[in-house]
């Protein structure tokens, strides 16, 4: 995305997708009973994107009777997989332009999200031929909006490449892409009984899969909340040994200390808080900042701060786009004011008018033990301590019952090993800034209230997807 001949070629390629209306309805093997038609609209700028015809009841019922394990051998669901990934990089015009368009994407988490996509498929695709247990049988996944196509393709490949049956239940705001990317596996060979699309609401469409005797497994990214709602399901109407893997979210912080680099702190804080408009599981929600340097890398921070483009990213330009929905904004704002109402907004830049955007803010927290629930969005926290309060400060991260991602930046190599030690979360990042995973070198998960494990995108992860009995004998939720 640094190269400017990559640029003319990508606005080449999604022109002619500006202003398409695409689709969005159940995949179904069998005849499509439908709801009620609805519509998508920007969230930038509130023009339509698509249109969706969500699943009824009986097309949950359709789903569950024609859903087949996918019976052929590894080899071939591996070739299979791997030409679904030729196929979204072959399309990523249309791919691009929906990123944008339905679900706000800059660019730049554009290019990412397909490069990831286009990973999970090829590392499940590897994975394939390594598993020697057959199939659980029929997986629900489930997935939320902030990785529509990366995270709804890698557990969709997961679950494929072990040879499941899977229905698939996107999140309600972005049924368009799922809609194309379910198209393009079924373009690729993946039979139409192995892989069925359920766009429709949570509760009702994506609950009914839950609880169904029918399901052996549950693949969940998405809230925690939600996620112990299907735990509760799955424990009512379920053999004891189907898995629920879940990836939720987290309180994540980041400690720099006073001798860390300040311009390569402030760069990675940006990046960590703001990237994707903070509507990533890993971003930075509290930044623990030693009070020494604070009065030093604080207006360094609302400096870089100014420089973000915030606006539709439909520009190749944009750094910030808006939050997923109206919904998400307004209670977005309503969590800003109240802060500005106790004095501790520290830095807020401007939004524009139209469009559900959420500027960029700061927000001072009220002490080091208290860190805030998390706020999906371009919000991030500031709290700082004294020299012999960074235990407290461990202490406090842990004690948020969250562990998903955690940052730290200082030149003190015995205080990494320390505070590595002691802090209970998936992923550490030292030095640099605390953005998500790369399949296959650097698996993504949680602890605690923040997943069931194990990584996404990493060795262990297929096997769960397999009825393997070292895994029939595994609690789910132990690692
Ligand atoms: O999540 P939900 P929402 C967090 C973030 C955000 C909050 C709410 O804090 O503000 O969750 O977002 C489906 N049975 N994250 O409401 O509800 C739902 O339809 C079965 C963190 O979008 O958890 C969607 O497909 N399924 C996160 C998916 O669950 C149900 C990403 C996720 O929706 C269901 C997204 C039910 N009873 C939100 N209820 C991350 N960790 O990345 C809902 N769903």
């Amino acid at each position: 995305l640094t190269d400017e001949a990559d640029l003319a070629r990508i606005e080449a390629a999604r022109a002619p997708h500006a202003a398409t209306l695409f689709d969005a309805r159940p995949r179904l093997a069998g005849p499509l009973a439908g709801g009620q038609r609805d519509e998508i609209r920007n969230p930038a700028t509130g023009a339509p994107v698509g249109n969706v015809i969500p699943a009824a009841a009986p097309d949950v019922e359709t789903a569950l009777a024609s859903a087949r394990v996918w019976d052929a051998a590894p080899a071939e669901r591996a070739e299979v997989l791997r030409r679904a990934s030729d196929l979204y990089e072959a399309e990523f015009g249309p791919i691009f332009a929906l990123l944008a368009r339905e679900a706000g994407k800059s660019q730049a988490d554009a290019v990412s999200e397909l490069r990831e996509a286009v990973d999970f498929l090829r590392y499940y695709a590897d994975g394939a031929g390594t598993l020697s247990a057959p199939p659980r049988g029929v997986f629900t996944c489930i997935s939320p909006w902030n990785f529509p196509l990366a995270i709804f393709t890698g557990q969709i490949a997961a679950a494929l490449a072990a040879g499941n049956a899977v229905i698939a239940k996107p999140a309600e705001q972005t049924p368009l892409i799922a809609t194309f990317a379910v198209d393009l596996m079924h373009r690729a060979g993946v039979p139409a009984t192995a892989l069925q699309l359920l766009p429709g609401d949570g509760p009702t469409v994506g609950a009914a899969l839950t609880r169904d005797p029918r399901v052996n497994g549950v693949c969940f990214t998405g809230s925690t909340e939600t996620a112990l709602m299907i735990r509760r399901a799955m424990a009512e109407h379920l053999d004891p040994s189907a898995p629920l893997i879940a990836e939720t979210g987290g309180l994540n912080a980041m400690i720099v200390d006073s001798t860390a680099l300040p311009e390569q702190a402030v760069r990675d804080i940006l990046a960590s808080a703001f990237q994707s408009a903070g509507q990533r599981c890993s971003a930075l929600r509290c930044l623990y900042l030693q009070e020494d340097i604070a009065g030093h890398v604080l207006p360094m921070l609302y400096g870089a701060m100014d420089e973000l483009a915030l606006g539709d990213p439909w520009a190749l330009s944009t750094d910030v786009g808006p939050v997923i929905d109206a919904e998400a904004q307004a209670g977005i704002r309503a969590y800003v004011e109240a802060a500005r109402a106790e004095g501790r907004v520290l830095k807020e830049l401007a939004a524009p008018a139209a469009g559900t955007f959420i500027a960029p803010t700061v927000i001072r927290v009220a002490g080091i033990d208290r860190m805030e629930r998390e706020i999906f969005g371009p919000v991030l926290h500031v709290a700082t301590f004294k020299a012999n309060e960074i235990d407290a400060v461990v202490d406090a991260v842990n004690a948020t019952g969250y562990g998903l991602t955690f940052g730290l930046h200082t030149r003190i190599d015995d205080r990494v090993q320390q505070i590595v030690d002691r802090i209970r979360v998936g992923n550490t990042y030292v030095n640099r800034n605390q953005i998500g995973a790369v399949v296959g070198s650097q698996p993504f998960g949680g602890e605690g209230l923040s997943g069931t494990g194990p990584k996404a995108g990493g060795p262990e992860y297929l096997s769960r997807f397999t009825a393997h009995p070292a895994t029939h004998s595994a609690p789910d939720g132990s690692r």
